[in-house]
């Protein structure tokens, strides 16, 4: 298992809906997350910032690139659109976060 950890931005006082949307996580986006090797996903919010921190496993962490390309991911990331910060295509924008420490 790869352990992969990446920052995302909420945007300004959107936490309430962003918080109830993954509570109504659609299962059909699980059944993808789960199938592409995903495992114990958590996401921290920092309340200064707007940042959002990304925690998942994952068995193959190149599996993790092939997501975008699905139509279910595809229409969560339209959902999500209106409050986060995206791309042009909807996509959130991604920063790759470094271990920088690990206590096993
Ligand atoms: C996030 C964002 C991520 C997705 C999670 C479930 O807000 O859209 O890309 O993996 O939701």
């Amino acid at each position: 298992m790869e352990k992969v950890a990446f920052r995302m931005r909420l945007n300004p006082g959107q936490i309430v809906k962003y918080r109830k949307r993954h509570d109504e996580i659609w299962p059909e986006l699980v059944q993808r997350l789960k199938a592409a090797g995903v495992e114990d996903y958590s996401i921290h919010f920092a309340e200064d910032t707007g940042d959002l921190f990304a925690v998942l496993w994952c068995k193959d962490a190149r599996a993790l690139e092939d997501l975008p390309n699905h139509p279910v991911m595809q229409r969560w990331w339209a959902h999500m659109a209106d409050i986060m910060e995206t791309q042009a295509d909807n996509a959130p924008v991604v920063h790759p976060l470094e271990t920088v420490f690990h206590l096993p």
